[in-house]
C-alpha cells in the first residue's frame, strides 16, 4: 500500500522549515531528499566497516567489498540487467555519458557517421557527443519536437538511416516531462545496425525501467536523483559492447597486469572503475534501491501521475501561466515547467522560496531546448513520491502571490514564450 504519511516520516528533512514555513520541496528533478535508511547506511559504513575494497584480506575489507558488490547486484536487478558485470559505477550520469562517449565513441565513430539526438537533451547528453563529433568528424542530427513537446515518429524515422551509428536520447525530459518512445526508436536504430543510448537520469528514479524490455545498448542514471547519495552514477551496457570498449580512466584497480612495456585490463566491470571508488555512497545507494523497491516503482509512478495531473490543472487555471510539455499526465513525467507572464523565472522562484517552496528556475542545462521554445528560462516544479496535493496547492498559491507581488509589471502573455 502507498502510505504517503508513513513515507514522509522516513525523510527527516521534510520536518524542517524555511523562512518560518514548512519546507515544500519541489526540486526533485535536480536532486531528491534521502530517507533515514540511506543516511543510516552511510553512518553504519563509516562507524562499523570503513575499509577499502577488493584489496585487503581482513574482515573489514571483506565486509565492505561484499556490501559494495551487493549494491551492484541490486542495481542490476532494479533495471533487469542480465548480469552485474554490465553495471559500472561512476560519479554521476554526466560522467557515465562521458565514459561511453570516450570509451566506445572514440573507437567506433568515424568521420561522416551520424549520431542522432533530440532537441530536448540535457547538456550532459549533448556536449560529450558534440566533442566526439568535433574530434572524429561525425555529424550530429537533432530530432525536433511537436507543439506539445513530443517527438514525432515521422521525424525520427526520417533521421535514422544507413549512416546512423548511434541514437542517443533521454527517456524522460527534465524540462518538459516528455516520456520518449525509446523502445520503438531503438528498434528502428537496430534495424540499421546503430546502437541505442538511453539517458535515464529522469526516468529510472520515477518509473519501472527494464533494459531487456527496452532493448537498449546503454542506459545511464544517477543515485542522487533516486533517494541515494550524491557522487554515484551508473552505466549499464551490454556485456558484448563493454568487452570491446577502451577504459575511460586508467590506473589502480582496473588492471590485470602492468609491466614496463604495457598493461592488461581487469575483468568486467572493474576494468571501468579506476582508483578507490565511492564505497560508502554506492552502499547507501543500495539502501535507496531497497527503499524504492519496498514502495514499488509502479506505485511511485501512479502517485506522480496523480500529482502531475493535479499540478497541470491548478497551474493552468492561473491567468498568465504558460505551461510547457504534454498536457496528459499519464504520458509524461513529474517535471512541470512553466512561466508566469513575462516575469523572469528567477523572480518567481525567489517569491516561492520566501514561502518555503523550493523549485528550480533557469535553463535546466537544456539551452538548445530553451532556444527551441523561444524562452531563456523556465520555472520548474518537480515531484517525487513524498510530495502531496497540499504541496501542489501551496505551489499554486505561491505562483498567485508572485503574480500579485509583481502585478504592476504583468501586462500581457509572454512576449518570447511559445506555449508547448
Ligand atoms: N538534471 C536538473 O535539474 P548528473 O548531474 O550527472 O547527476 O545528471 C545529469 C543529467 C543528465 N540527464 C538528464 C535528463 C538530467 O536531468 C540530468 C540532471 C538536473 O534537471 C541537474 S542539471
Amino acid at each position: 500500500m502507498f502510505d504517503l504519511e508513513a513515507i514522509r516520516k522516513d525523510f527527516p528533512i521534510l520536518e524542517r522549515t524555511v523562512h518560518g514555513r514548512p519546507l515544500v520541496y519541489l526540486d526533485n528533478a535536480a536532486t531528491t531528499q534521502k530517507p533515514h535508511a540511506v543516511i543510516d547506511a552511510l553512518v553504519e559504513y563509516y562507524e562499523h566497516y570503513n575499509s577499502n575494497i577488493h584489496r585487503g584480506l581482513h574482515t573489514l575489507a571483506e565486509e565492505a567489498t561484499g556490501r559494495y558488490e551487493e549494491a551492484r547486484l541490486k542495481v542490476a536487478r532494479f533495471i533487469n540487467a542480465p548480469g552485474a558485470e554490465s553495471i559500472i559505477f561512476t560519479r554521476n550520469a554526466t560522467e557515465s555519458i562521458n565514459l561511453v562517449a570516450q570509451g566506445w565513441g572514440r573507437t567506433h565513430i568515424k568521420a561522416g557517421d551520424e549520431i542522432v539526438l533530440t532537441i530536448m537533451e540535457h547538456h550532459s547528453n549533448f556536449v560529450p557527443w558534440q566533442m566526439l563529433a568535433k574530434e572524429t568528424g561525425a555529424v550530429l542530427r537533432f530530432v525536433d519536437i511537436d507543439d506539445e513537446g513530443k517527438l514525432r515518429p515521422e521525424d525520427w524515422q526520417r533521421f535514422v538511416g544507413e549512416r546512423t551509428k548511434l541514437v542517443t536520447l533521454t527517456q524522460m525530459s527534465n524540462v518538459l516531462g516528455t516520456i520518449n518512445p525509446v523502445r520503438e526508436i531503438g528498434a528502428l536504430a537496430h534495424r540499421y545496425g546503430a546502437l541505442v543510448f538511453v539517458d535515464g537520469a529522469q526516468s529510472v528514479p520515477h518509473m519501472p525501467v527494464d533494459v531487456q524490455d527496452l532493448d537498449c545498448d546503454f542506459l545511464v542514471f544517477s543515485s542522487h536523483k533516486m533517494l541515494g547519495p550524491t557522487g554515484v552514477g551508473v552505466v549499464y551496457a551490454r556485456r558484448s559492447i563493454l568487452e570491446e570498449m577502451t577504459p575511460f580512466l586508467t590506473g589502480g584497480h582496473m588492471i590485470s597486469k602492468v609491466t614496463l612495456e604495457g598493461s592488461t585490463w581487469n575483468d568486467l566491470p572493474w576494468r571501468f572503475e579506476a582508483g578507490t571508488p565511492n564505497i560508502a555512497d554506492v552502499i547507501a545507494f543500495g539502501a535507496a534501491i531497497d527503499y524504492l523497491e519496498g514502495i514499488g516503482m509502479r506505485a511511485v509512478r501512479r502517485h506522480e501521475i496523480e500529482l502531475t495531473a493535479y499540478a497541470l490543472q491548478v497551474l493552468s487555471e492561473i491567468p498568465d501561466v504558460t505551461l510547457y510539455g504534454p498536457k496528459d499526465a499519464s504520458i509524461r513525467g513529474a517535471a512541470v515547467s512553466f512561466n508566469l507572464s513575462d516575469l523572469h523565472p528567477h523572480d518567481v522562484g525567489t517569491v516561492l522560496d520566501s514561502y518555503g517552496i523550493a523549485i528550480r528556475a533557469g535553463h535546466h542545462c537544456a539551452q538548445p531546448l530553451m532556444t527551441r521554445l523561444g524562452v531563456v528560462a523556465t520555472a520548474r516544479a518537480s515531484f517525487y513520491l513524498y510530495n502531496t496535493r497540499e504541496e501542489v496547492d501551496a505551489l499554486a498559491q505561491g505562483v498567485k502571490e508572485a503574480a500579485k507581488f509583481f502585478g504592476n509589471v504583468i501586462v500581457s502573455r509572454p512576449r518570447a514564450g511559445r506555449a508547448l
